[in-house]
């Protein structure tokens, strides 16, 4: 798989996919936004593949949308492409992916770039990540989810204050206001991103999607709804060969061998 914008690499069950425009900060091109999305969907269909990581190296994450590409588009062109919902592009492929996706972030996750890592399931930051949505700053307003996500994770008062003024979270505060599942040295970010998908990856795929799919549940449903659709998929595993393997190699104390993985 070669790319002009990304980079990607496969190995032990993980999909490790690489923002990559340095010159620009990963600032988030059409082009970029395209290629991610083509490459997100071969991984999800990738029988070898269990977890994905979406990462922009150790430097930065992505300064947001290529502002220089933006600056001329006009209303109508907007309204029509639906934008940023350009044909099959890496909004959607993030959204509709069955296969847990890590975001791993160092430096900056601003604009479009906190809402691509918010999109995805979890966010691993580096001690030197800072998030923003500083879209007022130049005139406009988030619009892949900033609005939406950032209120969701972090709350109304955190989420208004950052969109309205454009100031940044940094590591400490984001995994304090629970915007990121952990923070790590920069050094060890690539490392530790990989042995969790790795791990996850090491589980029952279809036991997999069923958390993901539970978890999100969390997100939009009642409690009622979620803990009925949580109820029904954990009696639904029980009828993976997967879940009888688990834990008849746990009584039996060996490490289970999955089926389906
Ligand atoms: N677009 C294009 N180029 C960028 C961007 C960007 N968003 N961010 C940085 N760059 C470029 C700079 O122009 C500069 O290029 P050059 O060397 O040719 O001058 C290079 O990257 C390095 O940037 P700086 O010199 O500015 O580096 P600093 O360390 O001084 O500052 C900042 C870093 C604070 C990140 C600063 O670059 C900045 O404020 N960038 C813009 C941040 C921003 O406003 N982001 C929001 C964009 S709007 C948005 O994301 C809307 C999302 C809509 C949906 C998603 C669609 C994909």
């Amino acid at each position: 798989m070669s790319y002009e914008t990304v980079l990607v690499e496969v190995k032990e069950g993980v999909g490790v996919i690489t923002l990559n425009r340095p010159k620009v900060m990963n600032a988030l091109n059409q082009t970029l936004t395209r290629e991610l999305g083509e490459v997100i969907d071969v991984l999800e269909n990738a029988e070898e593949v269990g977890c994905i990581i979406i990462t922009g190296g150790d430097k930065v994450f992505a300064a947001g949308a290529d502002i220089n590409e933006m600056k001329d588009l006009t209303f109508p062109q907007l309204y029509m492409a639906n934008f940023p919902y350009i044909q099959r592009d890496c909004w959607r492929a993030i959204d509709e992916a069955r296969k847990p996706i890590i975001a791993a972030v160092a430096g900056f996750a601003l604009g479009g770039g906190c809402e691509m890592v918010m999109a995805c399931d979890f966010i691993i930051a580096g001690e030197t990540a800072k998030f923003g949505q500083p879209e007022v700053t130049i005139g406009t307003i988030p619009g892949a989810g900033g609005t939406q996500r950032l209120t969701k994770a972090v709350g109304k008062a955190k989420a208004m204050e950052m969109c309205l003024s454009g100031r940044m979270m940094d590591a400490a505060e984001a995994e304090r206001s629970g915007l990121v599942s952990r923070i790590v040295p920069v050094e060890e970010l690539a490392e530790t991103a990989f042995k969790t998908a790795r791990k996850i990856a090491s589980n029952s795929r279809p036991v997999v999607y069923m958390v993901k799919e539970s978890v999100n549940m969390a997100v939009d449903a009642s409690l009622r709804d979620g803990l009925a659709f949580e109820r029904r998929n954990f009696a639904s595993s029980f009828a993976f060969e997967d879940c009888k393997e688990g834990m008849t190699a746990f009584a039996e104390k060996r490490k289970p061998d999955f089926k389906h993985r």
